[in-house]
């Protein structure tokens, strides 16, 4: 499967380690469009490329996915689109967020399309990725 995994950028990096463990466990069984989203050094890599680069390179990449799978305890502006575009395109979208740090927008938990999974601790959420790639849990 082709996964689009989103998580924040410019919306503030605080979970990068955690989208960084989250991408290397889809990775074992499944291809991930955005490994990026989970680097260290993103500031660093950033420079030079220019924001209408990155959008095509995204969106192109959100049309060959297979599922969105979102981060969302962060809120980030640039994820909330992708899940609007994902959702415009048909594409399945699934949101984690740690339901003890942040409220989700009612924006995405207004909106049946997204199937939306609240954790309360980290190990929560991989037999949850297990069930939605269809592997054993
Ligand atoms: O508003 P935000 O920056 O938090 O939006 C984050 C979302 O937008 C992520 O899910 C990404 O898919 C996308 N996005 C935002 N900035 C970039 C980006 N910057 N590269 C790729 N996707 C991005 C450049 C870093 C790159 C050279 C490694």
């Amino acid at each position: 499967m082709k996964i689009y995994f989103a998580g924040s950028i410019r919306g503030g990096r605080i979970d990068a380690a955690l989208y960084q463990r989250l991408i290397a466990y889809m990775q074992r069984t499944d291809t991930v469009l955005t490994e990026h989203i989970g680097s260290p050094d993103l500031n660093l890599m950033e420079q030079g490329k220019r924001d209408v680069e990155i959008y095509d390179q995204d969106t192109a990449w959100l049309r060959e996915s297979d599922i969105l799978i979102g981060e969302c305890t962060c809120p980030s502006l640039g994820v909330g689109y992708e899940l609007a575009y994902a959702e415009k395109i048909g594409k399945p979208c699934h949101i984690f967020y740690d339901r003890t740090k942040t409220q989700l927008s009612a924006m995405l938990t207004g909106d049946p399309y997204f199937s939306i999974h609240p954790y309360e601790k980290e190990e929560d959420i991989y037999p949850v990725l297990d069930q939605i790639l269809g592997h054993q849990a």
